[in-house]
């Protein structure tokens, strides 16, 4: 290794610059996705895609002002607001996604951060699914030392929390909470050992530049995140981002491409916005890297793929879930 790179990891300089990640988002289209696919070979068998299912487990009536969020109270969704569902409920919805063939199920709360007593029921939560076979996620906003520790004694695997976008390009969407309150929540999921779940939303109005600021973050992070969920903006009306122009679908399988060559080792997660997506586009994302997907008819509040267009999908392409 060149002495240079060696005093940058020492320094703890990223590793990913941004430059680098935005000349790997210009490279001409067919180079762009020969070195995905190679790197996604070297790593992944790339017919197996992982398989996760969302359940929202407390709805609406969210006190921050995430600019994309359906949850959020300060905005007209139509989202009802709901209280924490009991245990049982969730875990009858636990069972059905795993016998439609879930491998890792994913709790999402609309909080800021949780109170102590409501991160106990969500630890009764975990441990009941855990009991099932299935890996556990959890996302439940901003999260101190002593919450990541009792998550990861009621056995937590993953802990989703995003970046959602770049640092310069987030004080456009959010204003309740900093870029390094979420950096300092990763830092004490991380720290507690369990392991992360980060990504962003593309097509919120942000540029190239900020998709590489994303990446370049995402992937020069002490240890880059096992997971890496790339949504699309599923527009809601009622929110700030309700007319945002949709991505193109060449620019959002890029971003896929290039998370995958910056993070080759995690799995990332073609996620929100599939609904919306053709056949074609999700093909090419599994061809650029995507090796995960949410699987279920509805994400949070918003409608997914349905499980039989996905079933239809995954025969079509000749894909199968991971562990099947
Ligand atoms: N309230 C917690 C928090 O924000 O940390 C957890 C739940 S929150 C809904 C989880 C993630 O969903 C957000 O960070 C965001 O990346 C994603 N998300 C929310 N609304 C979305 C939308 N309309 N389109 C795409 N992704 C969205
Ligand atoms: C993530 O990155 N995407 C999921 C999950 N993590 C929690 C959420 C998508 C939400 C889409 C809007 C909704 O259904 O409310
Ligand atoms: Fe609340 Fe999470 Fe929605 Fe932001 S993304 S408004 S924190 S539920």
């Amino acid at each position: 290794m060149p002495e240079a790179m060696i005093e940058q990891l020492v320094a703890g300089q990223p590793r990913w610059s941004r430059d680098d990640v935005a000349a790997l988002l210009a490279l001409p289209f067919p180079d762009l996705m020969f070195r995905a696919m190679s790197v996604h070979r070297a790593h992944f068998n790339p017919v197996e895609v992982q398989i996760s299912t969302l359940l929202s487990i407390k709805t609406g009536g969210c006190p921050e002002d995430c600019g994309y969020c359906p949850q959020a109270a300060s905005y007209e969704t139509g989202t009802a607001a709901s209280k924490l569902m009991a245990v049982e409920a969730v875990l009858a919805e636990a069972r059905a996604a795993k016998a439609k063939g879930a491998q890792r199920f994913c709790m999402g709360a609309a909080w800021r951060s949780p109170k102590d007593h409501d991160l106990e029921n969500v630890c009764s939560m975990i441990e009941g699914v855990k009991s099932l076979g299935l890996e556990t996620c959890v996302t439940l906003g901003m999260l101190t030392a002593p919450q990541t520790a009792r998550l990861k004694e009621a056995g937590l695997d993953y802990y989703n929390h995003n970046l959602d976008t770049s640092p310069e390009y987030y004080g456009k969407v959010i204003t309740t909470r900093t870029y390094q309150d979420r950096l300092d929540t990763l830092a004490n999921v991380r720290d507690a050992g369990i392991h992360v779940c980060c990504g962003g939303i593309v097509g919120m109005g942000e540029d190239e530049s900020d998709r590489a600021g994303l990446i370049a973050t995402l992937a020069s992070l002490p240890t880059p995140p096992e997971s890496v969920p790339i949504n699309a903006l599923v527009a809601v009306a009622g929110t700030p981002l309700a007319n945002a122009a949709p991505i193109d679908p060449i620019d959002f399988v890029r971003t896929i491409a290039v998370a995958r060559i910056t993070m080759p080792t995690s799995y990332v997660r073609l996620s929100a916005g599939r609904e919306a997506m053709s056949d074609e586009a999700q093909a090419l994302c599994f061809l650029a890297g995507a090796n995960s997907i949410f699987h279920g008819d509805k994400l949070l509040t918003t409608k997914n793929a349905t499980v039989s267009h996905d079933d239809a999908l995954f025969a079509k392409l000749g894909l199968r879930a991971q562990g099947h």
